[in-house]
């Protein structure tokens, strides 16, 4: 993740020498804010408890698509079973909504029930 320092806006930052002539002395375009340095919402990925999802492909399932070694995905599959829901990641809107889409079309694929979602963190 990189994240370039914020430039203070509407100041004299617009490359020439002085504070006024040029565009500087605080003309300029309002847009580079929030399109070029603000920083992307993130949402986390939820795995959801149900009671006809074997863990094993609860576990296997986390591994591939979540990065998990056995141990975490483990752990977040108890954590699911025992407390009904649980967090697999936080990620930017489409990766999260990606990995949402890739969870349930597997589970499906293997006739699962196993349910997976996103909210805004
Ligand atoms: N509750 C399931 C069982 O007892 C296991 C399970 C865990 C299912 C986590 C889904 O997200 C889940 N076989």
């Amino acid at each position: 993740m990189s994240s370039a320092p914020q430039r203070e806006w509407m100041s004299d930052d617009d490359g020439d020498a002085g504070g006024s002539g040029g565009r500087g002395a605080g003309v300029g375009l309002a847009t580079r804010p929030d399109s070029k340095t603000a920083k992307p919402s993130l949402y986390k990925v939820l795995m959801l408890n149900d009671d006809y999802t074997p863990m094993e492909f609860v576990v296997l399932t986390l591994q591939r698509f979540f990065k998990m070694t056995i141990e975490d995905a483990t752990r977040v599959m108890l954590h699911v079973h025992q407390r009904g829901v649980g967090v697999c990641g936080i990620f930017t809107y489409e990766v999260a909504e990606t990995k949402v889409n890739q969870v349930i079309d597997f589970a499906r694929q293997h006739q699962h029930p196993l349910q997976c979602t996103m909210e805004k963190e």
